[in-house]
């Protein structure tokens, strides 16, 4: 007994130094992220960029130059291909070195250091760039730090320092070669695709980089700007984001034009609805510019369209830079026709003085056809609104012309002030016949009001 008990301590002696030699393996095995180098910054990044003052010009650092800046992008999804973009406080510059996979050794957040001397600053069509100047066929060009040389050059601190985009508006955002923004990762606020069922990038064999726009809301400018994005990229095929929110980017240039460059998906953070929010004091807001191509059957969110005698729907209208709906019984072979455009629900709890206005425009006016618009408050979304309570509301419409089509005229204000407090539905009426009354009704811009 006594020997086993010995025993038995001898092991948990043993277990024991195991244990603590185990642990102390553990610590060599993950030794804290490396330090920066006993090396100082003497130049930043704006001043080296204002070294080069002509666009297309090779600036050759012939001093003892240092700039040190954070990884802000890299070539992990294959949207940058041999190069970074590093930052300090002063600014942003993209950095040529000719080697793949940099981002193992050069994450996001990562402090270099650069020795600049021998290096060469120059830019692509206003886009400044610092690699190496070489003579290709010839011709003088700015070529990727060599990879032999990387190191002579280039110099790892430490990681995970932070990377705070530049909040700003596409007016901030300056072309001229200097422009402070140039080469930085910024965010834009409240921007969405104006294209949703396209990709990021080229999807097909010729591997085009690919441009596709998004836009803020109107309230903030409605101002477009580029997203630019390699087909070699690793979500080239991906659908964009469907919703509207901030965006982060690589801010360039292409001479006057600007372009963002995202690092990947994860930039795009469009996570709010797609619509812009509307304005203050109003209620209710369609202007049409969602609809699909002219002809097209009208199919808009929360809208119902019914061709309840007949079977003739609105359609889209688009002619020129006007997108509306519009209705005919033209050419539809049906001699009697009942059809209906009705708004979403529109609440007019807490409204003052609500009001309904609207654009009407006619054309190819043929016979008595009746175009009128009314509310409800108990329409239950069937295909027979007939059997709903619809009350006309005494709007100012175009006369219909016999050729051509008239120019939007104004409804007049429509008073909704007696459903205060109430879900109402607006609806759009057409009754006509083909082909003894075929005019073509045309409505854009409805909107509920109040203040
Ligand atoms: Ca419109």
């Amino acid at each position: 007994m006594k020997q086993f008990l010995k025993l038995s301590f001898v092991i948990t002696l043993l277990m024991s130094a195991a244990f603590i030699l185990n642990s102390c393996n553990k610590d060599f095995d993950s030794p804290p992220g490396p330090g920066d180098p006993n090396i100082t910054a003497n130049t930043s990044i704006a001043a080296l960029k204002a070294l080069h003052t002509s666009t297309a010009a090779y600036d050759v650092i012939t001093t003892d130059r240092i700039i040190s800046g954070v990884v802000v992008a890299n070539d992990k999804s294959g949207n940058f291909y041999k190069q970074l973009y590093i930052q300090d406080s002063t600014g942003g510059l993209q950095i040529l070195l000719d080697a793949a996979g940099l981002y193992g050794t050069y994450p996001v957040g990562r402090k270099i250091f650069i020795r600049c001397k021998d290096l060469c600053i120059s830019d692509y069509n206003g886009t400044m760039e610092l690699g190496v100047k070489a003579t290709v066929s010839g011709l003088t060009s700015l070529e990727a730090i060599p990879s032999s040389l990387i190191s002579k050059f280039v110099v790892g601190g430490s990681i995970n320092n932070p990377v705070a985009p530049k909040v700003v508006t596409i007016a901030q955002l300056g072309t001229g070669m200097q422009d402070k923004y140039i080469g930085s990762l910024i965010q834009l606020d409240n921007f969405a695709f104006t294209s949703l069922n396209v990709t990021y990038s080229d999807t097909s064999v010729y591997k085009s980089t690919t441009n596709r726009d998004v836009k803020n809301c109107p309230a903030d400018g409605n101002s477009t700007i580029i997203i630019r994005t390699s087909a070699y990229s690793n979500f080239a095929g991906q659908k964009v984001a469907q919703g509207r929110g901030s965006l982060l980017a690589i801010y360039t240039v292409f001479g006057t034009t600007k372009q963002l460059i995202i690092r990947d998906t994860t930039d795009v953070r469009f996570t709010n609805p797609y619509a812009c929010a509307l304005p203050p004091g109003t209620l209710f807001s369609e202007d049409f510019e969602t609809i699909g191509a002219n002809n097209s059957v009208l199919a808009l969110t929360g809208w119902k369209n019914i061709g309840e005698t007949g079977a003739v729907s609105y359609q889209s209208a688009v002619f020129g830079p006007v997108k509306c709906a519009k209705i005919s019984a033209f050419s539809t072979g049906v001699s009697s026709v009942t059809s209906w455009l009705i708004s979403p629900a529109i609440s007019l709890t807490g409204a003052t003085a609500p009001k309904l206005t609207f654009m009407n425009a006619a054309g190819y006016g043929v016979g008595a056809t009746s175009f009128k618009v009314y509310v409800s408050t108990n329409y239950n979304g069937s295909n027979t609104p007939t059997t709903s309570t619809w009350t006309e509301l005494p709007a100012t419409y175009v006369t219909p012309p016999a050729t051509g089509y008239s120019t939007f005229i104004s409804s007049g204000t429509l008073n909704l002030s007696a459903y205060i407090g109430q879900n109402v539905y607006i609806a759009f009426k057409y009754q006509g016949g083909d082909p003894s009354a075929t005019t073509t009704w045309e409505i854009d811009d409805v909107k509920v009001t109040a203040f």
